[in-house]
């Protein structure tokens, strides 16, 4: 089993080093000296992704030169799995701002706008203010995390993700006593988004975690991906990754950040309460009512007719989250 570690404490499954190419080549490096088994496998996969990146190069968006110079780490556990392809992880998505169809986003996030950008950080807080995305970016350390992400559709993919805890920017605005959850407000302009005005959902996308759960070191602020800016149709410029929720808690183009007192409304909780809870966990004992949440396809690598794989507890980091829900009953808070 792959998942991640079960030292006490804390540890993140993240890369040995961080500076774009290089950290690539290391830790093929790495791996050629652990080659045979699954660190062979691994190889492979690695070796196919750089091909696959060539060829997708021109969509590219280029390199987060910020990374240079980032803190190195350790590889967790999790880098073991294979990665997705970059092309795969850019073309296969959920932004319903660009249309509802998976290869919608890609087609269509070009006009989304970047620069400049601007969090706006409300409620709650001793320190509110604004950040342009620049300083966003140089407040604290990028690391790069390699983390499944499991859409509640059933399917999943495991990305190198670039960016640092959501923790290090809540603890520079100082939270109130009173805040007890963090709601995340994303763009939502019909000039640059299409189906922003759709029926399908309330806009803004709105997303929420309980505060504890945001200030827990999983939580990623992202950036970037493959060691290069976010692509628009990953959530670019700013998104979140929330690795033991189901995908939609990962909210993209993130515009505020508001500490607020209640549990705030969610956009699927708001179009489909009874599917959609506020926790969404990824949970293979509760179902969602119309299909089982059990199992899931690893995109570009499980077929759609080869034998799915399972899904994990808090999609494989109970260790690390678990104790954020002791006691909860998980099919009531789902
Ligand atoms: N603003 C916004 N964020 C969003 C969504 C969305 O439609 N709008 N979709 C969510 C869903 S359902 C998933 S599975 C992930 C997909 O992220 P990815 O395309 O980078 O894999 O983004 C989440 N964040
Ligand atoms: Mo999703």
């Amino acid at each position: 089993m792959l998942i991640p570690s079960r030292n006490p404490g804390f540890n993140h499954p993240h890369s040995s080093d961080i500076t774009p190419r290089a950290a690539y080549e290391d830790r093929r490096q790495m791996l050629k000296l652990l080659a045979g088994g699954a660190a062979g496998a691994a190889l492979a996969s690695w070796a196919g992704r750089e091909a696959m990146a060539q060829q997708a190069g021109a969509a590219r968006p280029g390199k987060l030169a910020v990374l240079a110079g980032a803190k190195s780490g350790v590889a967790g556990a999790a880098t073991m799995e294979k990665l997705t392809d970059y092309k795969d992880a850019s073309t296969y998505n959920n932004f319903y701002e660009f249309g509802t169809d998976k290869a919608d986003p890609a087609r269509n996030a070009h006009t989304l706008k970047t620069t400049p950008w601007t969090v706006e950080i409300e409620g709650l807080v001793k320190k509110p203010g604004k950040y342009g995305i620049d300083d966003l970016l140089k407040l604290s350390a990028q690391e790069e995390r390699i983390y499944r992400l499991r859409c509640v559709e059933g399917w999943s993919m495991v990305i190198p993700w670039v960016g640092y805890s959501l923790a290090e920017l809540i603890k520079r605005v100082e939270p109130q006593g009173s805040a007890k959850y963090v709601e995340f407000v994303t763009l939502a302009d019909k000039a640059t988004m299409p189906y922003v005005g759709s029926r399908v959902l309330d806009w803004p996308y709105v997303e929420g975690l309980r505060l504890d759960e945001a200030m827990h070191p999983l939580t990623l602020l992202a950036f970037g991906m493959y060691g290069e800016v976010l692509p628009n149709q990953n959530g670019a410029p700013v998104r979140l990754v929330v690795p033991w929720k189901y995908g939609f808690k990962s909210a993209k183009s993130i515009v505020k950040i508001r500490f607020v007192e209640k549990e705030p409304g969610t956009a699927w909780n708001k179009a489909a309460k009874q599917e959609y809870g506020f926790y969404s966990n990824v949970n293979p004992e509760v179902d969602h009512p119309r299909w089982s949440q059990a199992t899931e396809r690893r995109i570009g690598e499980d077929g759609l007719f080869a034998k799915k794989r399972k899904t994990l507890m808090f999609n494989g980091y109970e260790a690390q989250v678990g104790q954020l829900y002791a006691g909860m009953d998980l099919k009531k808070f789902y």
